[in-house]
């Protein structure tokens, strides 16, 4: 009901809407319209109330549920169902138990916070409260299990887009790093259920550091993070951030899904890629080695000349870039 109300609300903002028509349409008493108003204005809605006129919404608060993020919103299947929490413990958890329990493609799960947010290999994401972005997708690509880590890079590629539209250069640091002033601005968690040969169920998670600031961050990685907000001095709309990424993922994943094409994912991939002509190292549980990354190749494997002069194709791994001193990641 509450939702509902707001809606009325958002349809009339630039209008007075009595609490007798918000009772009549909806078909509850007017005590329990003002009741819901009250609930709205404590989640951080502005709602002006005058008597004889009724209630005019003022300010709609940076907060990433459905109604915010449907405002600028224009997917046909990507976040049309929102599960929106304030606290939880990883997003990408919650996705894949309502992967299991069928839920639609392009179902998203979005938090205002995690307690557990989760990096790769068990390693830990921060996502402070209200401050940034947690979300993950859910999809069902009828592809082959082998092509799901190009999934990660149509992420990449879309945050790099939205980005670019507010004039901020974000790089890619293969393959699911964002940098921004060389420290990271965003990380990507791509996880799979499936068979040999048919995925039962993708969840692409995506956390991006909006308006932290430096204190807000863990003291370890302090001197490797950062946020619009610690690069820009400037708060960003985090609601208009989520509808921006979910725009630009479902235009470069419906190419991929359809078709397997990830030409345009790659060329943004490959033009604003950190590690092409970088010395690398490459970790992976096989081998850890030094070489140089000479291209992001049309699937999306990262192509690197290893000191002895060989060429080899990476599927996935961690990269540390050669610094001063040593390399770092
Ligand atoms: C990642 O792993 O970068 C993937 C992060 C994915 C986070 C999203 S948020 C929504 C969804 N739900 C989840 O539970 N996860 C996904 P990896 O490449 O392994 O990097 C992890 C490392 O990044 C950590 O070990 C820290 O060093 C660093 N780190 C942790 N939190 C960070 C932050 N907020 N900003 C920048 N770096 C961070």
């Amino acid at each position: 009901m509450k939702d509902k109300i707001l809606h009325l609300l958002k349809e009339n903002e630039d209008d007075f809407i009595s609490g007798q028509l918000i009772s009549e349409k909806l078909g509850v008493t007017r005590t329990a319209v003002w009741k819901y108003i009250n609930m709205l204005k404590c989640e951080g809605y502005e709602i002006e109330s005058v008597s004889k006129r009724g209630y005019r919404l003022r300010v709609s608060p940076d907060i990433l549920t459905q109604e915010e993020i449907n405002q600028k919103l224009n997917t046909k299947f990507i976040g049309k169902n929102i599960e929106y929490f304030e606290s939880i413990d990883s997003t990408n958890t919650k996705a894949k138990e309502l992967a299991l329990k069928d839920a639609c493609e392009g179902t998203i799960v979005i938090a205002e916070e995690q307690t557990m947010g989760r990096g790769r290999l068990g390693r830990t994401w921060s996502s402070p409260k209200y401050k940034g972005i947690s979300m993950s997708i859910i999809l069902r690509p009828e592809v082959d299990p082998l092509d799901v880590p190009k999934i990660t890079q149509i992420g990449a590629a879309a945050v790099i887009l939205t980005f670019k539209s507010l004039k901020i250069d974000t790089y890619v640091k293969w393959p699911n790093d964002i940098i921004l002033n060389n420290k990271k601005l965003c990380g990507i968690l791509t996880e799979m259920s499936g068979e040999l040969n048919k995925v039962n169920y993708v969840v692409i998670g995506i956390g991006v550091n909006a308006n932290i600031a430096l204190e807000e961050f863990p003291e370890d990685i302090r001197d490797k993070a950062t946020s619009v907000l610690r690069e820009t001095q400037k708060k960003i709309v985090r609601k208009d951030l989520v509808s921006s990424i979910l725009n630009n993922f479902e235009e470069l994943y419906k190419a991929f899904e359809s078709n397997g094409d990830v030409s345009r994912v790659i060329d943004i991939c490959r033009k604003n890629s950190i590690l092409i002509g970088k010395d690398v190292r490459i970790i992976n549980p096989r081998y850890e080695k030094v070489g140089k990354v000479l291209n992001l190749d049309d699937s999306g494997e990262l192509v690197v000349q290893m000191e002895d002069g060989s060429i080899e194709k990476i599927i996935s791994g961690e990269v540390s870039v050669r610094g001063l001193n040593d390399y770092v990641s």
